[in-house]
């Protein structure tokens, strides 16, 4: 544990710099929390959607920010739990004002997706969840988790491996995300989720924890929804399979239903 993290305000409201009175831990009726319930319910399969403009690889579609509105509200009305938007401008061709446009027009929790490697990006635009890279992060992780929740932004804490997950389970993480896709090399094993989901479980069982699981990436079939869902993750977070499609609405709800 970050010893410099100010320990006592752990677990009680403080009064952020803007004013705002916020948890300094985890909400359990944080937005997405309460959106992932609701789907749990309904028998919906938890979607997190994503407004992916492209990948490092290919060029999905031009994105500007009424298009980013347009397309998020077609995710939600087919059901998604959440809204991810790349705010990463150079490899993903994300951009800061599609995060605000789709912020404006949809009421699900949304996640901002960029590499977080200095707070001060925190405060170029308002989000429900911020994703957080452990890889990247290493030990400034709890650091930034605390930062992200000083503003209201629940983190979602990426790994990728059994050493990042060690990281970030001994983190204040509540929620981890696992991404199948291997940063570095692009390669997507789906593989990854049935590895680290039972250590998670492990874990939880022996702290009396409990986290909530992503599986994100490389999800395009039902097989590989039934694959993640059963080993289970709560949610699945995908891009590619619905941004590439022409029917976005359709493309989420078959996810969905
Ligand atoms: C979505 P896919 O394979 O469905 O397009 O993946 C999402 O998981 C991916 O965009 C992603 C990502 C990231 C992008 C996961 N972690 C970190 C940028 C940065």
């Amino acid at each position: 544990r970050n010893k410099s993290l100010p320990e006592e305000t752990r677990g009680r409201l403080i009064k952020n710099p803007y004013g705002k009175v916020v948890p300094a831990k985890y909400d359990q009726n944080n937005k997405f929390e309460i959106h992932l319930r609701s789907a749990k319910k309904d028998n919906r399969v938890a979607v997190i959607s994503e407004v992916k403009p492209a990948s490092p690889n290919s060029n999905y579609r031009t994105i500007l920010p009424e298009e980013a509105g347009r397309i998020s509200k077609d995710m939600e009305k087919a059901g998604a739990c959440a809204i991810s938007v790349l705010t990463e401008p150079e490899f993903f061709h994300g951009s800061i004002e599609n995060l605000k446009s789709v912020k404006n027009t949809v009421s699900l929790p949304v996640l901002r997706k960029d590499f977080i490697i200095d707070i001060l990006q925190m405060d170029e635009a308002e989000c429900d969840l911020i994703l957080l890279i452990t890889g990247i992060l290493g030990n400034r992780l709890n650091r930034f988790i605390f930062e992200s929740r000083l503003r209201g932004f629940e983190p979602l804490v990426e790994v990728h491996n059994e050493d990042e997950l060690e990281i970030a389970l001994e983190s204040d993480a509540k929620i981890i995300g696992i991404n199948n896709r291997n940063l570095s090399t692009l390669e997507i094993d789906l593989g990854t989720t049935e590895r680290l989901v039972p250590l998670i479980h492990r874990y939880d069982q022996i702290n009396r924890t409990e986290h909530i699981i992503i599986s994100e990436s490389g999800i395009v079939t039902e097989n590989d929804i039934k694959r993640v869902s059963s080993i289970g993750a709560d949610a699945i977070l995908v891009g590619t399979s619905i941004i590439k499609s022409d029917d976005i609405y359709s493309k989420t709800k078959e996810m969905v239903d």
